[in-house]
């Protein structure tokens, strides 16, 4: 049995943390929870047990915490996680802080299992449209070889936590949005987190980095179009990829539908296809609309869908833990 800490655990991710561990019986022992000033106090149940809040603090990570889950912002993870580490906890943290750090390892347990051992202390979980888009791309590149990606992604609000969504819910009622430069409702736009120098977003840049750190081919040529739609729950990704060998379609249908935490949804005679609305509440990650694309030799074209807050944080976060326990803890 573990000795678990969640960090953030008042939001939306870490929420949904306490879900997940519910739901997966995640052998925990121990559990703190932790949260800014404003959460002290706040009460929230595990397994029918009423659970106190406590302010996080220099002091928190107590010498018989052993895995911390981290959902408060880049700016608390840079600062705790290192706190952490220091006192013999393992952290597994869903902000962008550490993902790029050579000796953090980035794991989406269905590709990269094996990197659970490549850590100093510090793991980080993917950007939640990275996560949806690796797991197809893991078993193509196998067996094909990917020679370029290219993404378009439609995601919801949730991705921006509770102003988000009430951007969306108050838009709809004519008010002016305050999370987003521009009204959501009715609309779509092209810009997700802040622009960077070379024109990209910074959501567009993870996807780019990212996968490239997690297929380990850092010369993949990748590129992105990140969207916020008008959708609460759900992030839907076209994706385009040119491979290096001839493929079947069926055959590469094959592949996808026996790789772990895929589920193919594919059947347009009967108007079958993922949609955000479909894969909200669930944890794998749905694909359809598979088709070649004519318009190079080999190429393919996907469209993929997955809960935003499950599988994109809070699921693949357990997930991660789960391969700590099996490699550290089953003794
Ligand atoms: C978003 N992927 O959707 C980013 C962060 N969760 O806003």
């Amino acid at each position: 049995m573990i000795n678990v800490a969640i960090v953030g655990a008042t939001g939306m991710v870490g929420r949904t943390f306490l879900k997940i561990l519910e739901e997966r019986d995640f052998p925990i022992d121990k559990l703190y929870l932790f949260a800014s000033k404003k959460s002290k106090g706040n009460k929230l149940i595990f397994k029918n047990k009423e659970y106190t809040v406590e302010e996080l603090t220099e002091d928190s990570f107590r010498k018989d915490i052993q895995i911390a889950l981290f959902s408060a912002g880049g700016e608390i993870s840079k600062k705790f996680a290192p706190i952490a580490k220091d006192n013999g906890v393992i952290v597994v943290d869903n902000s962008s802080a550490w993902r790029m750090y050579e000796d953090v390892p980035l794991i989406v347990p269905e590709v990269n299992p094996e990197e659970i051992k490549n850590h100093n202390g510090i793991i980080a979980n993917p950007n939640c449209s990275t996560i949806q888009s690796v797991l197809p791309l893991k078993p193509i590149d196998d067996i094909y070889g990917i020679k370029r990606v290219i993404y378009s992604t439609y995601q919801a609000v949730s991705g921006s936590g509770l102003g988000g969504i009430k951007d969306l819910e108050e838009g709809v009622k004519g008010s002016s949005p305050k999370k987003y430069p521009h009204p959501i409702a009715y609309n779509c736009l092209p810009h997700i987190d802040v622009f960077m120098d070379n024109g990209y977003t910074k959501e567009e840049m993870k996807m780019i980095n990212e996968t490239q750190k997690i297929l380990n081919k850092k010369d993949l040529a990748v590129t992105a179009t990140t969207v916020r739609i008008p959708v609460r729950y759900g992030h839907c990704v076209s994706i385009n990829i040119e491979l290096e060998k001839d493929f079947e379609i069926n055959d590469l249908v094959n592949h996808l539908m026996n790789f772990e935490g895929i589920k193919i949804m594919d059947d347009i005679s009967q108007n079958i296809y993922p949609t955000a609305l479909h894969v909200e509440g669930k944890d794998e990650v749905y694909i359809g609309r598979i088709r070649i694309d004519y318009s190079v030799k080999h190429g393919v074209n996907l469209w993929v869908a997955a809960d935003n807050i499950r599988k994109g944080a809070a699921t693949n976060t357990v997930q991660i833990a789960e391969l700590l326990v099996k490699e550290y803890f089953n003794n």
